[in-house]
């Protein structure tokens, strides 16, 4: 058994033996034959590529990791019958980044998109373009937030901007469409609907990007009763002081104080005496946007929350955890729509017969905090946003399955496809194929990630900052408007409350962390130190 593997702790597979074959040949097909945008018979037997990628998914809220408040039995077959990762982290937590880090395989300080204002240089080198260009059939559905047109995709069907979850448009190969529904099950249907008529003469790799769970987490109708009198635990950090943490003070995602109650929380009420900074934006562009019957099983559900809510006169810690409350109850039900459609992919992946050589990959742009530190959003390369959830389950015949605690980055997604598919990984790109490591070449596997965060200003106040986390310390350096260090010793402190930088008894921890951070900065060919 391959030595990187461990077996999974959470609830669903606890006592699953780890079944890691060893030597498996993925490479059957050669990539020299395959450069040309020709079908051929070989093409039709490389393995397919779906990757579903949600926004904002934190991992606390998919069940093969942490089951305290959701179950996502989907989500976890995909691991169940795959592999989870359980150490898997983002570069840049922030949505067109993420997105630009996937494509390119590349550091955001290469790829050039560092935060969601810049225009994404689509004339550079991605991996549909390389897969594309050896004869696969690729296609992208839903989100894409990185305002240049894409490239590298036979045919692609993008939200605007960030879209909207009911009845949203579409910009379809150039031309704007409307859409009628809930935006999860909408994606899902024209994913379905691509992959049954694509051309079957040619491997296919499609990306399904949800728009679910983005802010401000509006469930589809039929979910709106789900967890009723459901109350979830609050984190233990929830009424966080952030001693020690001068960047962590700056915020302005708190649940309490920056939680809109209208636009985030829904509570429009009737009379308009909460006439928020945001209701306006909620009725205009949310809101309004619903039809008759949608609004009125909306109105049917939160018009008696928003009458006992105006009359209890909620204030300080008693109006925190109700709010607390509601959020956890929008977002779960945007997770369990996800994890429905997701079973719907599924299963008619089943039905078709594509499961048999189809890798699938489930992952979030970048995790969420779910009330830890009293917020939401994310960005802080502190772990609730730092990691995003991932599991793949590899074509049948690689005999891939199990969980790794190996340090994984969304700088490794494009090299695994090129890999996958049989091609050369270009060297350029960053990451690594995971594929070697999962077969148990844990060579040159990396013992540390590297993370830069540069959105500042932004609406939520996050410092820019850089850093990197070893499996078990991680250190961060903000800067620019702010010029302060923390260590956290993430076996000790979980929840990173205690600021370790500075102590003299964590001098050559501090020491050796910062030449590990300047070793991946050179390696990644970063200026700055
Ligand atoms: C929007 C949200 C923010 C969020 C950013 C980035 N505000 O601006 O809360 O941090 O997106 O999110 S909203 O009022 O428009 O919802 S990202 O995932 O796209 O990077
Ligand atoms: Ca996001």
């Amino acid at each position: 058994m391959c030595n990187l593997l461990y077996p999974v702790q959470s609830s669903f597979n606890r006592n699953l033996t780890l079944i890691f074959c060893l030597g498996v040949s993925l490479m059957a097909v050669s990539c020299s034959s395959n450069n040309e945008s020709q079908p051929d018979a070989e093409a039709s037997t490389r393995p397919n590529i779906i990757f579903i990628m949600t926004d904002d998914h934190g991992y606390q809220a998919m069940s093969a990791y942490d089951d305290t408040y959701i179950q996502t039995p989907n989500l976890d077959r995909i691991a169940r019958e795959g592999v989870l990762f359980r150490n898997s982290f983002v570069s840049n937590s922030i949505c067109a980044p993420s997105r630009a880090v996937l494509l390119t395989g590349k550091h955001s300080h290469l790829n050039g998109q560092i935060d969601n204002f810049t225009r994404f240089d689509s004339s550079q080198a991605t991996f549909p373009k390389y897969l594309q260009a050896a004869g696969y059939q690729t296609a992208l559905i839903g989100k894409w937030h990185l305002k240049s047109q894409p490239t590298g995709f036979d045919s692609w069907e993008v939200l605007i901007g960030q879209g909207n979850y009911y009845n949203t448009d579409f910009i379809e190969n150039g031309e704007r469409k409307p859409s009628h529904g809930y935006v999860t099950d909408v994606i899902t249907d024209k994913s379905i609907d691509w992959l049954k008529q694509r051309r079957e003469d040619q491997p296919f790799c499609l990306l399904v990007h949800h728009k679910a769970t983005h802010r401000i987490w509006m469930p589809d109708t039929a979910l709106l009763h789900d967890f009723a009198g459901v109350e979830f635990p609050v984190p233990d950090n929830f009424f966080d002081a952030y001693e020690g943490r001068e960047a962590a003070t700056n915020h302005m995602m708190g649940i309490y104080k920056d939680m809109d109650l209208v636009y985030d929380l829904k509570m429009k009420d009737k009379e308009g005496k909460l006439n928020t900074k945001y209701r306006k934006a909620y009725e205009n562009r949310m809101y309004s946007r619903m039809d008759d019957e949608q609004r009125a099983a909306w109105d049917a559900y939160y018009d008696p929350i928003i009458e006992e809510f105006m009359a209890a006169g909620l204030e300080g810690k008693e109006l925190a955890l109700w709010k607390y409350q509601r959020y956890m109850q929008d977002y779960l039900k945007c997770v369990r729509s996800v994890d429905n459609n997701v079973g719907r992919l599924l299963d008619y992946l089943d039905e078709s017969g594509l499961a048999e050589n189809t890798l699938i990959v489930y992952t979030s742009d970048q995790g969420f905090y779910l009330g830890e530190h009293g917020w939401f959003d994310k960005r802080y390369m502190y772990e609730e946003s730092l990691r995003t959830p991932l599991a793949m389950r590899f074509p049948k015949s690689m005999h891939l399955q199990g969980a790794t605690d190996a340090l994984v980055q969304n700088i490794d997604y494009a090299p695994t496809f090129m890999d996958l598919a049989g091609l050369d990984i270009p060297e350029d790109m960053q990451g690594q194929s995971v594929i070697p490591l999962l077969q148990g070449d844990s060579t040159n596997w990396r013992q540390a990630v590297y993370y830069h965060y540069y959105e500042y200003p932004n609406e939520h106040g996050v410092n820019k900052h850089f850093g990197v986390r070893t499996d078990r310390y991680k250190l961060i350096h903000f800067y620019e408007d702010i010029d302060t260090w923390e260590l956290y010793d993430l076996q000790s402190d979980p929840h990173e409350m205690n600021n370790l930088y500075g102590l003299p008894e964590y001098e050559t921890v501090t020491t050796e962390l910062k030449n590990q951070l300047k070793e991946l900065q050179e390696k990644y060919g970063v200026d700055r130190m």
